[in-house]
């Protein structure tokens, strides 16, 4: 059948967020494609405000129990009150949202093994690296090849998952002032999983009932995750795929190709795309393609797993969670391959509407409708052989197509290493510069701004107003995730974009080269910003601790449970954190209470909730100023000129 360019129009926009996506969800709803928007009108009920609240509770068969804080009837009736209740839901939401770190980090460690015992194609690649996690885990270098160190090293990561005793090794590389509160309120997780099952043991029926016990756990757990799961996943997949460096790339919907065959790597592991972008370049594989009137493979990515190869590899953005059956309704994917986490059930009948072949990759996660084909790392390239031949395939059945000419230019790849060597050269790699300018005031401190964007939402514009926002007030921004992509589709993660930015902050993006938001990768790199935070500390000037550093984080459109677990490992490890919207605890003013106001005592670091962006930004610079306040560094500097002599220094 012949293909149907259709000409891709403005003239339906109605505006929101991105025009390039609304317009394809116009066009396609028009062909009767139904996706997210269908679906939200469609909702015959709104959101519960009990379970937005977090005080219903259907932890046993007496209820559900809806609970009204402060109605002295209004309790479970077991007696549990709407602090308790609110407690163990939240806890649960910490719980399930590591989990999925946990669990793609047990998944890296055992990929991480095979590959040093060269079962799979995959090589230790990074071997600087290597070493310096070998020095951590305390595994012996001297005299032994790099296959047999990873071993070692990757057996004894995979053993801390199921470990009992002790505490796990990550949260050592913290400042040691972190350490020490930590170890003092026993906060130390023991083992990866074993603080998930504790946190669904105490939120059973008639368990923990004490809603500072159950945030407490919930704390360890989300320390599993940051300072555990998530921190392994990103370091052993930098030891295997390379420690991203500025790479340029493209990102948003016209990255898909009228010409080529399209593919699309969906989901969080890197395993499956990175086999696929090497397979996508082989002869043979290009040769088929050609076969069947096409130029070769257009590899595309959409959330953290299109972030992976991304990061490292330059492989284009196609979209970011909320745009992923945009995507599939451009009608130019021949197939979208899926592997864990922020796939919409939805894209199954997205996919039927078109020629796209829906792709599930692992047993962990199958969706009805959708093709089966399992990946095992040992026979990675002939599973993304095999997945690729499909999408070739399917390339002759393309009926309409309708990819808009909108794509933006991106630099990625700023691993805490890239940030190091950026700032302070080659030869003398170090922080010192950054803290330098933070303590100048040339940078007035650091905002993470990270998770998902929100079909609640204007998607992806609260991201990028409160990215704005804190630019324009000489915040150095760092992004993750689907923040991301939203502010790439922006324009934000350019160089050119300094000139969004304050006097200061643009001098020194400018000088260095940089654009004033930096992509740190995916949704496990979260660590990576752990990481950067402990190493302004070592440089020295801005305190001992990461609560004492000028930084704040955001999530601005969070909508999954991973960014609850997420932030509550920065909280407790001395941030400042604030979501959008909504938040899980707000039917109980008790525990909201505690964790907005109470936590700061205890850990240094808090959550709060705003819905304007620009009071979101406003709120994290006001905690950047109290930070620079008590370091003593808030007073007004003179601007000073650079000179050719201050600009090599910097
Ligand atoms: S993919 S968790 S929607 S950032 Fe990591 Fe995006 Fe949020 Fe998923």
């Amino acid at each position: 059948m012949a293909r149907k360019i259709i000409p891709f129009t403005h003239t339906q926009c109605h505006g929101i967020f991105c025009e390039a996506s609304t317009c394809v969800l116009e066009e396609a709803a028009r062909d009767g494609v139904k996706t997210y928007v269908q679906r939200m009108e469609g909702r015959a009920i709104q959101p519960c405000l009990f379970g937005q609240g977090g005080t219903c509770c259907r932890n046993c068969s007496f209820g559900p129990c809806m609970m009204i804080e402060d109605v002295p009837e209004s309790i479970g009736i077991c007696g549990a009150t709407a602090s308790t209740v609110a407690a163990r839901n939240f806890a649960r939401m910490v719980a399930a949202g590591a989990s999925a770190h946990m669990d793609h980090g047990r998944e890296t460690a055992l990929t991480f093994l095979s590959a040093a015992k060269g079962e799979c194609p995959f090589e230790i690649k990074d071997e600087k690296k290597l070493h310096s996690m070998a020095e951590l885990y305390k595994v012996k270098t001297e005299g032994r090849s790099k296959e047999d160190i990873a071993i070692e090293l990757g057996e004894k990561i995979l053993a801390e998952f199921g470990q009992q005793e002790g505490t796990l090794v990550m949260p050592s590389r913290a400042p040691a002032k972190r350490q020490a509160l930590w170890k003092k309120l026993g906060a130390l997780p023991r083992g990866v999983d074993r603080e998930v099952v504790e946190i669904m043991h105490r939120t059973h029926m008639g368990t923990d009932q004490d809603y500072r016990n159950l945030v407490f756990q919930a704390t360890r757990c989300a320390l599993a995750d940051g300072w555990g799961a998530s921190m392994i996943a990103t370091e052993l997949q930098d030891i295997m795929f390379t420690t991203p460096v500025p790479i340029r790339a493209v990102v948003n919907l016209g990255v898909l190709s009228e010409d080529h065959v399209n593919i699309v790597i969906h989901g969080h592991e890197p395993q499956v795309p990175e086999a696929m972008a090497i397979v996508a370049q082989e002869p043979e594989i290009v040769a088929a393609a050609q076969e069947v009137g096409a130029k070769g493979i257009n590899l595309a990515g959409v959330c953290c797993s299109g972030n992976e190869v991304l990061m490292r590899h330059g492989v284009p953005i196609a979209g970011s969670f909320v745009q992923q059956e945009v995507v599939l309704a451009t009608g130019a994917v021949e197939a979208m391959v899926v592997d864990v986490q922020c796939i919409m059930q939805g894209l199954a009948e997205v996919a039927k509407c078109f020629h796209t072949e829906l792709i599930t990759t692992s047993p962990r996660a199958k969706i009805p409708g959708a093709t089966h084909i399992e990946f095992e790392h040992e026979h990675a390239l002939e599973t993304a052989r095999e997945l690729t031949l499909r999408a070739i395939g399917r390339f002759k059945q393309r009926q309409k197509v309708r990819i808009p000419d909108r794509k933006m230019d991106v630099v990625v790849g700023f691993s805490h290493e890239t940030i190091n060597h950026m700032l302070g050269g080659t030869f003398r790699a170090s922080y010192r510069p950054l803290n330098d300018n933070i303590i100048n005031g040339r940078i007035r401190g650091v905002g993470a701004v990270v998770g998902c964007d929100s079909c609640r939402v204007e998607s992806g514009k609260v991201h990028t107003t409160v990215v704005k926002e804190l630019i324009a007030n000489n915040v150095l921004v760092l992004v993750t995730g689907c923040s991301a992509t939203a502010c790439g589709r922006e324009g934000l993660l350019r160089p050119e974009a300094a000139e969004l930015a304050g006097p200061g902050l643009r001098e020194v993006c400018e000088t260095v080269g940089m654009p004033p938001v930096l992509h740190m990768g995916s949704c496990v790199d979260n660590s990576r910003i752990l990481i950067a935070a402990t190493e302004i500390v070592r440089e020295g000037g801005l305190g001992d601790d990461i609560s004492q550093v000028p930084a704040a984080g955001c999530a601005p459109e969070w909508m999954s449970e991973k960014a609850i677990s997420i932030g509550q490992y920065c909280v407790a490890s001395g941030f400042f954190v604030v979501f959008g919207r909504t938040f899980p605890t707000t039917g109980s003013k008790v525990l909201t209470d505690y964790l907005f106001k109470e936590l700061e005592e205890i850990c240094g670091g808090m959550w709060a909730v705003e819905s304007d962006p620009t009071e979101m930004a406003q709120m994290m610079i006001r905690h950047i100023d109290k930070k620079r306040e008590a370091l003593g560094i808030q007073e007004k500097k003179e601007r000073v000129l650079f000179d050719m002599a201050m600009r090599r220094e910097l």
